[in-house]
């Protein structure tokens, strides 16, 4: 028998790779998307079955993590193996101009499912993953941060992150069901956001390059992340469920990267030449010719910032056995080419 998945955030970055993922492995696997006025599947259509296809191993529902009849109804009609709950408001920024709808969601969303779980008696048959995060670290800046490094968010995202991250060792402890945390460093790939500051740098420079645009307009250059390819972390996920006891694992590559240097790593790659001048808002990097082609806007400045996450994955290294395969050269690499394929023309 076909093993089920439901995934909640099946149209977001990692809930497109961690589908293609489990049907190369032989799940059926079940998405739930938002109704939206414009179509947001686009990362998910290129595995879309049409409904009309007889023993689909790829189908789409509508729900809303916010709505707990819709929640409960999905995780009743399917009954899943495994449960990923990839579904949130992703960004911290965001997350200051939303703080309600962000605790709502990402917050209270992974305690819906968890209660659907319970009340359709599932706690046997279904396990629960929980899309934890580095940010939960927050303003904790003594690295390398692991399970054991103490949390300290520093957003609404952060700390709705955090009840997330608690309610699923709650109802792991009280009524031993598998419900474990992967708390992820970040992750990019061609199918990140726009508005995430590795895409959003690739999209630019590449414009930049094509005479489509002139400047780029940051915030914090500084900020330093562990950045690992989405490809890579959502095969980690789905090792942290395949274990017979739950457990919470970092998933991470270990090596870190400022803002600066991925502006530096893109400009490489397209071969543009970057002399950086000047100091803090006032930071700039001009071209040969003398013009500005990234500047500072105090706009993508955040009321808190998260300054340092490095990683320290030895605990998924030695149970899972697993690693990151992709360099972040690799990354910035896959990232530019595939901007440069769309866009050129
Ligand atoms: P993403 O691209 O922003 O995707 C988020 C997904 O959640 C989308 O499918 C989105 O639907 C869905 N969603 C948002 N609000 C929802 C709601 N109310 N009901 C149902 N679905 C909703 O994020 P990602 O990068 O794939 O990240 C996946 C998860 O991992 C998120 O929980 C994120 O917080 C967490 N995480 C990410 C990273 C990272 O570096 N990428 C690191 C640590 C943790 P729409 O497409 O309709 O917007
Ligand atoms: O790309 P970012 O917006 O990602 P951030 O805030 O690290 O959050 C991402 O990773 C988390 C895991 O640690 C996830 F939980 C979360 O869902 C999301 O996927 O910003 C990265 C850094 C920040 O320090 C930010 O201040 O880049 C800095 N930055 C500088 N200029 C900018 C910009 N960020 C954005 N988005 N846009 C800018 O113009």
């Amino acid at each position: 028998m076909k093993k089920k998945a439901l995934i909640f955030g099946i149209t977001g970055q990692d809930g497109s790779y961690l589908a293609e993922y489990l049907i190369k492995k032989n799940y059926i696997v079940h998405g739930v998307k938002r109704r939206s006025s414009s179509i947001n599947t686009g990362r998910v259509d290129h595995i879309y079955q049409d409904p009309h296809v007889s023993n689909r191993t790829f189908i789409l529902h509508y729900g809303d993590i916010t709505d707990s009849l819709s929640v409960a109804r999905l995780v009743k009609q399917i009954k899943p193996h495994e449960i990923y709950n990839l579904a949130a408001q992703s960004h911290v920024q965001v997350s200051f101009e939303s703080p309600e709808y962000t605790a709502n969601a990402d917050a209270i969303g992974a305690l819906r499912i968890l209660e659907a779980i319970r009340f359709n008696k599932l706690e046997k048959k279904t396990k629960f993953y929980q899309a934890g995060t580095s940010e939960l670290y927050g303003l904790n800046e003594k690295t390398p941060q692991n399970e054991k490094s103490f949390f300290h968010p520093a957003s609404p995202y952060g700390v709705a992150k955090l009840y997330a991250h608690w309610i699923t060792i709650n109802y792991r402890e009280s009524y031993n069901m598998f419900a474990c945390n992967g708390i992820l460093f970040n992750h990019e790939s061609p199918r990140r956001g726009e508005t995430f500051v590795t895409q959003k740098i690739v999209q630019a420079m590449c414009r930049i390059k094509q005479k489509k645009q002139k400047t780029l307009y940051l915030g914090n250059l500084y900020a330093k992340r562990d950045w690992g390819h989405a490809r890579d972390f959502v095969h980690a996920m789905w090792l942290i469920m395949q274990r017979k006891d739950p457990k919470d694992f970092v998933i991470a590559t270990g090596k870190q990267t400022t803002v600066k240097n991925f502006v530096n790593l893109v400009a490489k790659k397209l071969k543009i030449k970057l002399t950086w001048k000047g100091k803090g808002i006032k930071e700039k990097a001009l071209d040969q010719k003398g013009q500005i082609l990234v500047a500072c806007d105090k706009a993508y400045f955040r009321p808190l910032e998260v300054n340092n996450l490095l990683g320290d994955s030895s605990r998924a290294r030695k149970i899972l056995n697993w690693k990151p395969k992709t360099s972040i050269r690799e990354l910035v690499s896959e990232m530019v080419d595939k901007e440069m394929n769309e866009t050129i023309g």
